[in-house]
């Protein structure tokens, strides 16, 4: 019954606005909007932004139009002795009973909606969302697939050196890929600070709280690749975690989950193989430019004090055993996060030894690399 009276008033509303309203200027009419979005839900939550949008702008004509005619009709020329009604019952029983009564009936359609919303039954598929400084980890619970997904911006654009793209700020290495018309259940939480992971056309904003698993859920119909982003100031580099699905038909979904687990089985055999040194500094780059610039710079000059520089660093220069154990463990109490869950055993090599062999390192220090191998040895438990 709401759906129809909020449909109608739309309608009506939106007609006549249309027709007073249907100059150019007001053509952006649907950018400053709130975003309608894809699923039944954000359909239902955008029905209610639209009725009680209506129902303020009722009110808000209502207030006004008596406040201004009464300050026209009743001036002290036109009205000099005005006429006193203080402490009349019936009007404070008026304006505190019909007030009361549009917040109840707005109370109604917006529960039925958030009791949906709150809805935390298990997913088709159940995704763990991880927020970390300064980017998003998904796991897939049933299928045991996880990947990073790190902002691919060109840092030059970032610093106004090359023309913004298309998708600035919004584009991710690794999506988070799911089927057409699943359920699909989200478990979020951060890793360090609170984050909060925000996917308008889904119409989702949960807060990411360390120590705390917050539910959302979706079932989206439309395939298409949606992008949304982290909501929670957290840190330096907050404007640089975006979020985006991509939704595909559930054939397609198969086909990506089967690559995955090859992809997982891959970089196992990559491991095991001899790697030299050239080989290590050019994927080492890439991964460099993934996961350390955010802090250390592009040219390893860091931002002292607070982000330290590596170029020069005596640990990269001549310390490889205290190197790695940076990258594996961390520094506690500081932004230097452990990396040994988010890179591979091969990306670890490859970016310790670019670290150790760029912006002149290799010459200053010991120059030594440090290979996949070396870390699955730092992996195994000492005795
Ligand atoms: C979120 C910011 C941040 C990111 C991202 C980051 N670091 Fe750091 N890093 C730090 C901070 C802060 C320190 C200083 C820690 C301390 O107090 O000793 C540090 C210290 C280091 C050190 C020790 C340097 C020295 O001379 O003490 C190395 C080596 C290092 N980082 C390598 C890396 C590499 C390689 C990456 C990418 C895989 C990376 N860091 C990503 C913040 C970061
Ligand atoms: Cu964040």
């Amino acid at each position: 019954m709401f759906k129809k009276i909020i449909n109608s008033i739309n309608n009506k509303l939106s007609a006549v606005l249309l027709l007073i309203f249907s100059s150019k200027s007001f053509a952006a009419w649907d950018d400053l909007n709130m975003t309608e979005g894809v699923t039944a839900i954000s359909k239902e939550v955008f029905d209610l932004h639209m009725l009680i949008y209506w129902i303020c702008v009722v009110i808000g004509i209502l207030v006004f139009g008596v406040m201004f005619y009464s300050m026209f009709a009743f001036t002290k020329k036109k009205n000099p002795t005005p006429s006193k009604f203080h402490e009349n019952t019936k009007v404070e029983l008026v304006w505190t009973i019909v007030p009361f009564l549009i917040l109840v009936l707005m109370a109604v359609p917006a529960s039925n909606t958030l009791t949906k919303i709150y809805d935390d039954t298990e997913g088709d598929i159940n995704i763990q969302v991880i927020g970390y400084q300064w980017k998003w980890e998904y796991k897939y619970l049933d299928d045991k697939i996880g990947f990073f997904s790190n902002l691919t911006t060109d840092w030059d654009e970032i610093y106004n050196k090359t023309p913004k793209g298309e998708f600035y700020l919004e584009e991710v290495d690794e999506p988070v890929v799911i089927p057409v018309g699943k359920k699909i259940r989200f478990l979020i939480t951060a890793n360090d600070v609170i984050h909060s992971w925000w996917m308008p056309d889904f119409a989702i904003k949960q807060d990411a709280i360390p120590g705390f698993i917050n539910t959302a859920w979706t079932i989206v119909d439309k395939p298409g690749t949606y992008r949304g982003k982290c909501t929670e100031l957290c840190g330096k580099n907050h404007g640089f975690m975006p979020v985006v699905v991509k939704v595909v038909p559930q054939e397609e979904y198969d086909l990506w989950v089967i690559s995955k687990k090859e992809e997982a089985f891959k970089m196992a055999e990559l491991t095991q193989k001899e790697w030299s040194a050239e080989e290590l500094i050019e994927r080492g780059e890439g991964v460099y430019q993934k996961n350390c610039v955010a802090c250390h710079q592009v040219n390893g000059q860091g931002i002292p004090p607070i982000f330290p520089a590596l170029a020069g660093s005596d640990i990269v220069l001549n310390n490889k055993a205290k190197h790695i154990e940076i990258l594996m463990e961390g520094v506690q109490g500081a932004a230097m996060q452990s990396f040994a869950n988010q890179l591979s055993e091969v990306d670890m090599a490859a970016v310790i030894t670019y670290t150790r062999r760029s912006w002149g390192n290799a010459e200053k220090g010991d120059g030594e690399i440090v290979t996949p191998k070396d870390i699955v040895e730092y992996k195994k438990p000492k005795v």
